[in-house]
C-alpha cells in the first residue's frame, strides 16, 4: 500500500518570490475587507501564468491520478497564531484569511466555491485540525486513521473538486488517495459497482443523519477508462441488507482501493487538489499534542457548474 506517486506533471512549485508576492497581495485585499471570493478573483491574476495553465488543463482533461499538488504556494509564514483548539476558531488574524484568500484564488479556476450550510457552520474555507476528546472521530477533527470516503457522498452535489492546503504539517499524517482509474477490479465486480445497489448515509459532520430520501446509487458510473466513484468506507452498505453481491463487491473494492492508494505528507506551504468525483481519499493516523504546534489545514470545496448551485437558488452555502 501507498507504493504509488503522483506523476511529475501532476506536481507544480512556485518560486520563493512569487508566493511572497502573492501573499502580500493576498494580505493588501485583506486589509481593504469585503467579499473574499470577490477578493479571489482579483488575487488569480497574481499566479503565476504556468499555475493558471496547469490547473486549466487539469479542470479540463484531468491528470495521471486525476489529483494535483502545487508546492510553495504560501511563504514561510512566522507570524503564524498556534494552531487552533477547534474547526470553527475566530475569523482573522490576517494572514490566516491571506492564506484562506489565496486557497480560494487557486480553487476558483477550478470552479466555485460553497459547502453545506450545517457542516462547520457553513464556512466556505473549513480548518481541519485535530480536537482534543474528538481523536476517533471520522470527521475533520479526528486524528485516528480516517477511512476511505469522497466529501459529503450521501449528496448528490457533492464537490466536483476539493483543495487541501497545509499550514502546518504533522510527518506522521499522509493524506492518502485512491484513483478510481487505478482500481484493479474483476470484471464480476464492476458490473455489480455500477448498479444502483448501495446507499450511503449523511455523516456525523452534518449532524444527525436523517434518512428520509437516502435512493439507491451505483459506486462506480461513466467512462471506464475515466470512472467516477462515490464510495464511503464508513457510511455505505448494499440498499438491500440481503444483497451478498453487493456487500461483496464493496468488500473486493476495499481491498482494490488500498492497492491502489498514493500517500503524501503535506508539508507547510503545499496545496493538494483531488477531483471528488474520481478519487477516493483518507488520512492515517497521528498524535496531536494539543500545544499549538498540531498539523492545521484549510479546505476549500467546488463545484464545476456554477449553474447548478444558482439553480438551488444558493451559491455557496446550500443545505
Ligand atoms: O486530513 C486530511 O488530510 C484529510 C481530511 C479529510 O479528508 C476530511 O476532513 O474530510
Ligand atoms: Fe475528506
Amino acid at each position: 500500500m501507498r507504493d504509488h506517486h503522483l506523476a511529475p506533471a501532476e506536481i507544480i512549485e512556485l518560486a520563493c518570490p512569487d508566493a511572497a508576492r502573492i501573499h502580500r497581495a493576498a494580505l493588501v485585499l485583506v486589509e481593504r475587507g469585503g467579499d473574499p471570493i470577490d477578493h479571489a478573483a482579483e488575487l488569480v491574476t497574481m499566479l503565476p501564468g504556468a499555475v493558471v495553465v496547469a490547473l486549466h488543463r487539469y479542470r479540463s482533461t484531468g491528470s495521471t491520478n486525476n489529483a494535483m499538488l502545487v508546492r510553495g504556494l504560501l511563504p514561510a509564514l512566522p507570524t503564524l497564531p498556534p494552531t487552533p483548539a477547534t474547526t470553527t476558531p475566530p475569523p482573522g488574524p490576517a494572514v490566516i484569511d491571506a492564506a484562506a484568500l489565496t486557497l480560494l484564488a487557486v480553487t476558483s479556476v477550478l470552479g466555485e466555491a460553497f459547502t453545506f450550510a450545517n457542516l462547520y457552520e457553513g464556512r466556505v474555507v473549513q480548518h481541519i485540525v485535530p480536537v482534543r476528546g474528538r481523536e476517533a472521530a471520522q470527521t475533520s477533527e479526528g486524528s485516528a486513521n480516517l477511512d476511505w470516503h469522497v466529501e459529503d457522498a450521501f449528496h448528490d452535489a457533492r464537490c466536483d473538486y476539493f483543495g487541501l492546503l497545509c499550514l502546518r504539517g504533522d510527518l506522521g499524517a499522509s493524506t492518502i488517495l485512491a484513483p478510481a482509474r487505478n482500481l484493479a477490479l474483476d470484471d464480476r465486480v464492476t458490473v455489480v459497482l455500477r448498479q444502483p445497489r448501495f446507499v450511503v448515509v449523511p455523516d456525523l459532520a452534518h449532524g444527525l443523519p436523517t434518512l428520509s430520501d437516502i435512493v439507491p446509487m451505483p459506486v462506480l458510473s461513466g467512462d471506464p477508462s475515466d470512472p467516477e466513484i462515490c464510495y464511503d468506507a464508513i457510511y455505505q452498505r448494499p440498499a438491500d441488507p440481503t444483497d451478498r453481491a453487493a456487500a461483496d463487491a464493496l468488500a473486493a473494492l476495499a481491498l482494490a482501493i488500498d492497492m491502489a492508494a498514493l500517500g503524501h505528507e503535506l508539508r507547510p506551504g503545499e496545496l493538494l487538489l483531488a477531483d471528488n468525483r474520481r478519487v477516493v481519499h483518507g488520512r492515517t493516523r497521528f498524535q496531536p499534542c494539543y500545544d499549538g504546534a498540531d498539523r492545521w489545514l484549510l479546505r476549500v470545496m467546488t463545484c464545476a457548474s456554477v449553474r447548478a448551485h444558482r439553480r438551488r437558488r444558493a451559491l455557496r452555502t446550500i443545505s
